[in-house]
């Protein structure tokens, strides 16, 4: 099967220094927010954006992990449907009445997002959650759209995204290929 490379290392740079500025803007600065990234890549991503972030503005922003397992992950046509479990979350600092906004690398149908937000309400009452993501590639099952988006991908079903992160896969890159 072939792959195509939708973003190099510099193109994901790129997008997520100006999804780090954009989180800036709607937020007219950083206070009282809060990132919290979707399992393995969107850790890393959002580990990334508070990088940026604090180097923009010269403030810290908290980054929490909530865990997220998709039993669609090892894609068969019994789990293809199941939806998103939590695992658990590592959010050691107070939500209540802060904003949260959600990291995760690729936005398919929402179900991951909409345990996320089940999981960060748990905890206490935010004043807002927002999202971004690396790559919205569409077929939304949920009333969910993302804030902030690296780059939006139309995709068909039978097409997936392979999102690669240096911090744990050998470099950073987005391709697409089929199934
Ligand atoms: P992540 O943990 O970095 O998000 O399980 C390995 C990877 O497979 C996970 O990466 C996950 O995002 C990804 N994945 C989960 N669901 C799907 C899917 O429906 N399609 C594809 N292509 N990948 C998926
Ligand atoms: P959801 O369908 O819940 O929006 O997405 C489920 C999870 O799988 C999310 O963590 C999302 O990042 C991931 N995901 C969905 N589609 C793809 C894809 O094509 N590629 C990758 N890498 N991850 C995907
Ligand atoms: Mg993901």
């Amino acid at each position: 099967t072939q792959e195509r490379v939708l973003l190099d290392d510099q193109a994901i740079r790129r997008a997520l220094t100006r999804v780090s500025h954009e989180i800036i803007e709607k937020n007219k600065g950083i206070e009282d927010c809060i990132l919290v990234g979707i399992k393995t890549r969107g850790i890393h991503i959002a580990e990334r954006l508070a990088q940026n972030i604090s180097r923009i503005e010269g403030k810290e922003i908290p980054v929490g992990v909530a865990d997220i397992t998709l039993y669609r992950d090892d894609l068969t046509p019994q789990t293809e449907n199941a939806d998103p479990e939590l695992k658990g979350t590592d959010i050691p600092f107070d939500v209540q009445e802060k904003k949260v906004i959600l990291v995760d690398d690729v936005l398919y149908t929402g179900r991951t997002v909409r345990a996320a937000m089940d999981a960060v309400m748990d905890l206490g009452r935010p004043s807002q959650i927002q999202l971004a993501v690396l790559i919205d590639r569409g077929h939304r099952e949920l009333p969910i759209r993302p804030d902030y988006v690296g780059k939006n991908i139309p995709t068909s079903k039978e097409e997936v995204i392979s999102v690669k992160v240096a911090e744990v896969d050998e470099n950073d890159r987005v391709t697409i290929c089929h199934k």
